[in-house]
């Protein structure tokens, strides 16, 4: 699906989006979900070609004829398939929707959340200036986006930041590295502490908590992993060692829905905010994220932006637009609260499967 601006990080550069829609059929209903994993292993090991390898090889098959009663049944059924946390979320989040489908519940609902409409921002990748990037933070406070993010990397880091701090005083904001510094190189982000930033997101690799705990005793703006929490057992080592004092939840990478609001829970006993990252979904995943981020301890606005902010068209049939408080109205039909548009998929579908 092309995007409606290319989208560049310290990874590279997104132009056209891939993801995997699953549809489960059981019980006279379909639950859709979406699986995240990206074309390239840039931001993660996982690819749209091991997820549907994996589904179609090994969760899919393993799933097949079973009873499944919750999402607990769900990974227990898929335990010993290790890794490929993408693929199972994506397998998760249509049972997620059957599972309201069947009961009649949203998917807010079945998780506990607390709000009809979620706080919201925008992130803007690299840009090739200074003057370009302070005129695209512009244009979306211009829209109503109350919260940036915008993305670093090496030689982009400190001066980036500055060009929008300078030019907006008082703008919620925070920047993503994506893992592009090492405990060394990182030494030149000193001068974001004096920024005024609501947090620095995954400076170092991601798996690599411990320097990242020796990186946060040189801030006192809190770090925030995104990559390197990729369970509730990472979080809560996380936590542990003061490698953050903030937690980036993402369904895809943490495995599943059920995975997030573990973390959720875990970090709301122990004060620590979260908030909801985004993989550039369709309105498909966007809708699961703003179930999971009604939840209570999601402090912080998400990285949850309008549909036109990604597609020109999208695969769903309702489009998702900012309030004019910076949020997004949380759906409230039964499971995902998403219908698909079969014209807009079969413009888009580059492969089809049913396994049966
Ligand atoms: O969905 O608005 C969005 C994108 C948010 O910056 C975003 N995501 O590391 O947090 C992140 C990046 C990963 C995007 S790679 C597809
Ligand atoms: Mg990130």
């Amino acid at each position: 699906m092309p995007l409606v601006s290319p989208f560049e990080t310290s990874f590279g550069r997104i132009i056209t989006r891939d993801s995997i829609l699953l549809e489960i059929f059981a019980e006279g209903l379909i639950g859709i979900g979406e699986c995240v994993a990206d074309r390239d292993p840039g931001y993660a090991y996982e690819t749209s070609g091991t997820a549907w390898h994996i589904l179609k090889d090994f969760l899919i098959p393993a799933l097949l004829g079973h009873d499944v009663h919750d999402a607990i049944d769900l990974l227990q059924i898929v335990l010993g398939i290790k890794g490929h946390a993408m693929a199972k979320a994506g397998l998760e989040m249509a049972f997620w929707d059957l599972l309201g489908k069947k009961t009649g519940h949203s998917l807010r609902d079945l998780l506990g959340g607390t709000r009809n409409r979620v706080p919201v921002g925008v992130s803007i990748g690299l840009q090739e200036s200074h003057e370009k990037l302070v005129a695209t933070v512009e244009d979306y406070l211009a829209l109503g986006y109350q919260r940036v993010k915008i993305k670093i990397k090496p030689g982009r880091d400190v001066d980036d930041t500055l060009a929008v701090r300078s030019a907006f005083p008082d703008l919620p904001l925070q920047v993503d590295a994506n893992s592009a510094f090492t405990l060394e190189s990182a030494e030149a982000l000193i001068p974001l502490d004096d920024l005024n930033l609501l947090l620095i997101e995954q400076p170092l690799a991601e798996d690599d908590l411990w320097d990242h705990s020796r990186l946060q005793r040189k801030f006192r703006t809190p770090l925030c992993l995104d990559e390197s929490i990729i369970s509730p057992r990472h979080a809560r080592q996380a936590l542990e060692m003061d490698a953050c004092r903030i937690v980036n939840i993402k369904v895809g990478r943490v495995g599943g829905i059920s995975q997030g609001v573990a973390i959720h829970d875990l970090c709301q006993a122990q004060d620590t905010p979260v908030w909801c990252g985004g993989m550039l979904e369709t309105g498909v995943g966007r809708a699961a994220n703003l179930a999971l981020a009604s939840l209570p301890n999601f402090k912080l606005p998400g990285d949850i932006s309008a549909t036109d902010r990604y597609y020109e068209r999208d695969i769903t049939e309702q489009c998702f637009t900012l309030n004019s408080d910076s949020t997004i109205s949380v759906p409230d039909s039964p499971g995902l609260g998403v219908s698909l548009d079969a014209k807009a998929i079969a413009k888009f579908s580059l492969r089809n499967l049913r396994l049966k």
